[in-house]
């Protein structure tokens, strides 16, 4: 791959990693991006957010030169390879929001070189790339197969994984054209340990990464819907999914205050809105993405009978909110539960303190132990391994703790529960 060369245009949590690996398997590698503190972050070596792979190659794959950040998109002219890892959000409407993508895309045409191949990693509902990213690159009299190539590989990063990343995750790859597969299935096979599968056309590409997603997201509204119907039965759906999960057929997914993140909340509703301008409904995913999305309240009102039964009120209770960012050990607070949490906390009069240990910045406190300290009752929202090793039992019985809702179910119920302190889970 010497001398090969690539821009990856947005360098965050997703085209990073992408462009460390490729600058570390020996590709020329130029970051673009339209957030100057992140160009400036990543020249200096300084790692941007919390990520394995980056803390590992980002260092040496600067000083050797092979990698370096710039806001300028007229560089993209000397490169052979384009990929875009720009966000693609939902609205408040949970419509897809394609305009960074779309503005990614228009500066490529603008900078655009025969023979280029463009490679579009990002989120996207089948159909995006031929209804609007190939009519912007085709502006102008270029044709895509002849004077460029275009093809699609959805991200599969997955912040905070110890094991699979974007050097050894394998990928599906679709183009509009098959020289357009061949090269993009061939930058894949240039850097990545792990089967590149050429799928039959750039819509079944799409489609795939929408599925994966989709699918996890119905799995987690199942166990979450048997949770809030055992919490009236008085089962523990933790230990029902354990034994449960001795059946090989069987897939566990864990019940909790609710589903964040930049992928599996956002990517059915392409399915879902995709699916609606061919006037089909898919009612089944519609129906798990409302079961997640009320999660956080249905947290709040568990949380509020607990309180009540040792007769607190939300109202005017010193209540701890213990974790903002999205999933364990990450510091990603996208599409947190904490947020909605936090509001509807404060809503109905809570006063409310805020530690996360790795978002220190959107804290309100600064140390577990400072918290424990001045809060009458605690509300777990993410399963960061220092409250899953630190709230015990007797620590929380010391600091006078009187209700722990447990949203993520990764505390240790008998232990508390012996300790007098009053615990519920989600489901337990
Ligand atoms: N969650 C549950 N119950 C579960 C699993 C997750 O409530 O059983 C919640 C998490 O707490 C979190 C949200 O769902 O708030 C998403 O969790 P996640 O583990 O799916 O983490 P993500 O969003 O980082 O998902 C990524 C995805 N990777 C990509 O999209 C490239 C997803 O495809 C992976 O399946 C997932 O990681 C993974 O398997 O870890």
């Amino acid at each position: 791959m010497k001398n090969q060369t690539i821009a990856v245009i947005g360098i965050g949590y997703v085209g990073l990693p992408l462009a460390c690996l490729a600058a570390d398997k020996g590709y020329q590698v130029l970051g673009v991006d339209i957030n100057q503190k992140l160009i400036d972050k990543v020249n200096k070596a300084q790692v941007p957010f919390k990520d394995d792979l980056v803390k590992k190659l980002l260092k040496k794959t600067v000083q050797s030169g092979n990698l370096k950040a710039s806001n300028d998109f007229k560089l993209l002219k000397k490169v052979e390879t384009i990929a875009v890892c720009v966000p693609t959000p939902v609205d408040e409407n949970y419509q897809p929001d394609f305009k960074p993508l779309i503005s990614a895309v228009q500066r490529i045409k603008e900078n655009l070189v025969k023979g280029q191949l463009v490679i579009i990693e990002s989120t996207i509902n089948p159909g995006v790339c031929e209804e609007i990213v190939l009519p912007i690159l085709e502006q102008g009299g270029k044709k895509v197969g002849k004077d460029f190539y275009l093809a699609h590989a959805p991200e599969r990063i997955n912040p905070g994984d110890p094991k699979w990343n974007v050097s050894n995750l394998p990928r599906n790859v679709g183009a509009l054209s098959k020289t357009g597969l061949k090269k993009a299935a061939q930058f894949y096979r240039d850097i990545i340990d792990a089967p590149i599968n050429e799928m039959q056309s750039i819509k079944e590409a799409e489609a795939t990464k929408t599925i994966e997603n989709a699918f996890r997201d119905i799995n987690i509204a199942f166990i979450n819907e048997i949770a809030k119907s055992f919490d009236q039965l008085g089962i523990d759906v933790v230990d029902v999914i354990k034994g449960a999960s001795s059946k090989f057929s069987f897939m566990a997914h864990w019940p909790s205050c609710g589903v964040g993140g930049h992928c599996i909340p956002v990517d059915p509703y392409y399915l879902i809105r995709k699916a609606e301008t061919v006037g089909f409904s898919h009612d089944f995913l519609k129906l798990a993405r409302q079961i997640n999305n009320h999660m956080p309240k249905y947290t709040v009102e568990l949380y509020q009978d607990e309180l009540n039964k040792v007769g607190l009120a939300v109202k005017g209770t010193k209540t701890a909110v213990l974790g903002i960012a999205y999933k364990a050990d990450i510091d990603d607070t996208r599409e947190s539960p904490a947020f909605e949490i936090i509001e509807e906390l404060k809503k109905m009069g809570a006063d409310v303190l805020t530690y996360d240990p790795l978002v220190l910045e959107k804290s309100t406190e600064k140390s577990l132990k400072q918290t424990l300290k001045k809060a009458q009752a605690l509300l777990i929202v993410t399963d960061h391994s220092e409250f899953k090793e630190k709230l015990d039992g007797q620590t929380l019985k010391k600091n006078n703790i009187k209700v722990v809702l447990d949203g993520k179910n990764c505390l240790d119920k008998e232990d508390i529960v012996k300790a007098g302190v009053n615990y519920k889970g989600i489901g337990r």
